[in-house]
């Protein structure tokens, strides 16, 4: 992988070594950033991040938007879609009339709109409600944390419980908006009737706490400094930092409209929009994805923004006025094909999702699944893909798009293949665990043998991890324990308060640096394996489409043998960067890869098959139970 640039701004040299070693960027380089000419080197290191993070998948959901009313007891100066209650535009929808604009299609709808001032409380309770029971299928995503704390005031609750009540009617995660730019200065000029910024991320880490994910904004483009930009998007990452509770951050480029804040034509241009895209990628490196809101970019310059540090289009977006209302020039949906095509013609996978990010459906043909592990490095480093494109996530989810067939071939964990079988066949290598794997790591507060009752919780990233947990606590220790699956991330501040827990992959990685306090003891699963079948223990393996023609198979063997011995003869260099994010020194990394065994052979293969057998006694240990 070549990850040189061309730089015609040295200044931005320095920031491309942090941004490979996970460095955070300060103040100053956001700074840098924007008053750089260097457009194009900024915008390639946002886009090998934002690669590193999601491979070659740009997500979109079917979606619409849902502005109950326009009448809102602020005045915001930026705002040209809010107008006071008796005004000739002035309109509100009842939940009957909202009822009717949606269809089956959809898989998301977004709520907001103007804070009214008679509404009850049981109108936004309701809504959701009534819409998750005419509609099972739809995701609510609703209300800003403006209007949260609206609520909280109005109706004289604690945001906790606002928040419990809507989530228990249905909702699923907060919208972004409301952030505008997080300096004190801009409020009181354009929005002082509006909560600030500490307000906007107290509410946000509560919904966190609580269960509910959301997103988040920047509005740009109006009176803000770029200084009070950078700030911003620091704010953020540090409340990431405590919460891992974000799942995108959305740049919204201010749309002057009728304003007055600006002439109706003075909108951003396209260097900064995709500056400010580049730069949030870059500086809030703890977010997973970064949306090109095409409502309010274009879909031209939404399109150029994939290649500059972007992996979302938000969706197709039915309904929307707030932009609209401001000038915005985009047509009011963007149907699901056109979509697809922005994002193919961008060299990109269109992923359909669901509000989670989890893959729908890959619209692509020739679709390499990799697991987003350190430990595939060896494969994916110096793989030539020519056409191919990769998609990259845990195993879990992987699995699950290779049960659909969404992926022509890539690496399968091995519980998923059991079930796939007659579509993918095997090929010669695969992730195995001679002995020792190192990230697949069972921490526990109690011996292993002394978990007879106890909790184990598991992350939502294994499909076989979980299994020969099981297996092992099972039947090599004759253990009853409690399994829950949980979301388990060494990048939030609360650590699982469980007996034990199962991470793998980057995450154990990560949490082997933490030194747990109550944790304290700590299993190899590989490990425990070897010591109980004198066996390795093949975690994943590589397949490919039985139904793929055989010219192309072989291609692709030979892309792929070639792609592990270029890695493997690069041991020195393989998965640095990537290793030293997760805290790992040179030779830690190489030592891992060391211990790792990438080929499937005769004692591989045993292995597979004497794992079958157990989960065949534990099946029919199940049915007689
Ligand atoms: O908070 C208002 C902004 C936001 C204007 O969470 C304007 O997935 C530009 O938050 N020009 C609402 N922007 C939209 C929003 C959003 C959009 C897409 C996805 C998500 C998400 C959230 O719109 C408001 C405000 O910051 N806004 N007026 C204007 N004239």
């Amino acid at each position: 992988m070549n990850l040189y640039f061309s730089f015609r701004d040295k200044n931005l040299i320095t920031i491309w070594e942090k941004v490979q070693n996970n460095i955070e960027l300060s103040l100053e380089d956001g700074l840098t950033m924007f008053h750089s000419n260097d457009l194009i080197p900024l915008g390639k290191m946002a886009h090998w991040l934002q690669t590193e993070k999601s491979g070659d998948a740009v997500y979109f959901i079917v979606n619409q938007k849902i502005e109950p009313t326009n009448i809102c007891v602020l005045s915001c100066k930026f705002c040209d879609f809010a107008v006071k209650k008796g005004s000739e535009e002035a309109y509100k929808h009842s939940i009957e009339e909202i009822l009717q604009k949606l269809s089956p299609e959809l898989l998301e709808v977004h709520i907001t709109g103007g804070l009214h001032p008679d509404w009850p409380w049981n109108y936004y309770v309701d809504l959701i409600r009534e819409i998750k029971k005419n509609y099972p299928q739809i995701d609510v995503k609703a209300w800003t944390a403006v209007e949260i704390d609206f609520f909280h005031k109005k109706f004289k609750k604690s945001i906790e419980d606002v928040l419990l009540e809507l989530k228990e009617a249905g909702l699923r995660t907060l919208p972004g908006g409301g952030a505008e730019v997080f300096s004190e200065r801009v409020r009181r000029l354009l929005f002082n009737q509006k909560i600030g910024e500490k307000r906007w991320l107290e509410i946000h880490k509560t919904a966190h706490q609580l269960g509910i994910r959301s997103n988040a904004t920047l509005l740009y483009g109006h009176i803000e400094t770029l200084e009070e930009r950078v700030n911003h998007f620091i704010k953020l990452r540090e409340a990431q930092k405590q919460t891992n509770g974000f799942l995108s951050f959305i740049p919204l480029a201010f749309q002057p409209g009728n304003t007055g804040i600006k002439v109706r034509d003075h909108f951003t241009s396209a260097i900064d929009d995709l500056k400010t895209i580049a730069i949030s990628r870059l500086m809030l490196n703890n977010f997973d994805h970064i949306k090109a809101y095409w409502i309010m970019l274009t879909e031209q310059l939404a399109s150029v923004a994939l290649s500059f540090g972007a992996d979302d289009m938000d969706g197709t977006v039915g309904g929307e006025r707030i932009a609209h209302d401001a000038g915005a020039i985009t047509p009011m949906t963007l149907a699901k094909d056109k979509l697809i095509k922005i994002i193919s013609d961008a060299g990109k996978i269109p992923v359909e999702r669901d509000i989670n990010y989890n893959p729908v459906k890959l619209h692509s043909d020739k679709i390499i699944g990799k697991v987003s592990y350190l430990n595939t490095a060896p494969f994916f480093e110096h793989l030539e893909k020519g056409d191919y494109k990769i998609f990259s996530s845990p195993p879990r989810q992987l699995g699950k798009l290779f049960k659909k067939d969404n992926l022509t071939a890539g690496i399968i964990s091995l519980m998923d293949f059991f079930e796939k079988e007659e579509s993918y066949e095997m090929l010669d290598y695969g992730i195995v665990g001679n002995q020792k794997v190192k990230s697949v790591l069972l921490f526990s507060k109690y011996p292993i043998e002394r978990l007879s009752q106890k909790t184990i919780a598991v992350t939502n990233e294994t499909s076989t991890s979980s299994q020969l947990l099981r297996v092992i606590i099972e039947h090599r220790y004759n253990i009853d324990a409690t399994y829950i699956n949980e979301n388990i991330s060494a990048h939030a501040d609360d650590l699982p308060n469980y007996d034990a827990f199962l991470t793998i992959g980057d995450d154990a990685l990560r949490f082997r640096k933490l030194h747990l306090k109550d944790f304290i003891h700590q299993y190899d699963l590989a490990e425990l394996w070897y010591e109980w079948k004198k066996l390795p223990f093949v975690f994943a393996i590589w397949v490919i489409k039985k139904s793929f023609p055989q010219d192309e198979k072989q291609r692709f063997n030979e892309m792929l043998k070639m792609a592990y011995e270029n890695g493997m003869s690069n041991l020195n260099e393989l998965g640095q960067y990537r290793g030293k994010r997760l805290g790992l020194n040179s030779d830690e990394i190489k030592d891992y890869f060391l211990k790792l065994n990438y080929k499937i052979g005769e004692k591989e293969k045993e292995a597979i098959n004497t794992f079958r057998k157990l989960l065949k006694l534990e099946l029919e240990h199940k049915s007689l139970r």
